[in-house]
């Protein structure tokens, strides 16, 4: 490879590594976004507690959920829950897909089962994509009927889905206990929180200077 095409290569990685994860734009998320805790389960660094959030109601013969992924490809999950700390216990409203291409995905015709109908809970999404898991909740109050697409409901042209299985991350539908820190960058050896970023940056930077390096004795 010439050293400028391998130079270009290592500033995509670089890139693709410091963006920011992923956002919810619909139903609106609980807590504070924060990007360094976005990999802690259940609801992305944020305790949640029913009795303290303002749930938005989610009609459940269809409404809207509409992410922004910041990654290349992502698959998805999309899970609720009634628990009032979101321990546990989750059910499936969609069947996992996997998007490729970053941006916008709005999907307007999630259901849910009747026997949340009337109930204060959760819903749970749940990217796994190329950094490890991802999680932002939103409190929703599920109610009779079918909600209005909102006129920012659109993908981005960039993006394609499709249906495919990822066991690891349907096997968050029975995940409870709060995940230890770290466990955002799973495929990699930095477990200290917020220094995880700092350590991958490290990483690519040796692996810059090898370049450079490689390039100057060319
Ligand atoms: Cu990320």
């Amino acid at each position: 490879m010439a050293p400028m095409a391998l130079f270009a290569t290592v500033m995509l990685l670089f890139t693709g590594i410091t963006n920011a994860h992923f956002t919810v734009e619909h139903p609106p998320t609980i807590g504070q976004f924060n990007d360094d805790t976005e990999g802690d389960q259940p609801c992305g660094g944020y305790s949640p507690d029913i009795a303290k959030v303002s749930p938005t109601d989610f009609h459940i013969d269809g409404d809207v959920i509409a992410t922004t992924l910041t990654h290349p490809q992502s698959t998805w999950l999309y899970r609720i829950n009634v628990d009032p700390t979101a321990q546990g216990n989750w059910t499936e409203v969609w069947p996992v897909f996997q998007q490729s291409g970053q941006g916008k995905f709005c999907n307007p015709r999630v259901t849910i089962p009747r026997e949340f109908l009337g109930k204060k809970g959760f819903i749970g999404i749940v990217s796994h994509a190329v950094d490890g898991f991802l999680y932002q909740c939103s409190a929703v109050h599920f109610v009779e009927g079918t909600g209005t697409t909102p006129n920012d409901c659109t993908n981005s042209s960039s993006v394609t889905t499709s249906w495919v299985s990822d066991d690891q991350l349907t096997a968050k539908l029975n995940e409870s206990t709060p995940s230890s820190s770290g466990q955002h960058t799973p495929n990699l050896a930095v477990s200290s929180k917020g220094g995880a970023f700092q350590g991958l940056g490290g990483l690519v930077t040796v692996g810059l200077m090898v370049v450079l390096g490689a390039m100057l004795t060319v």
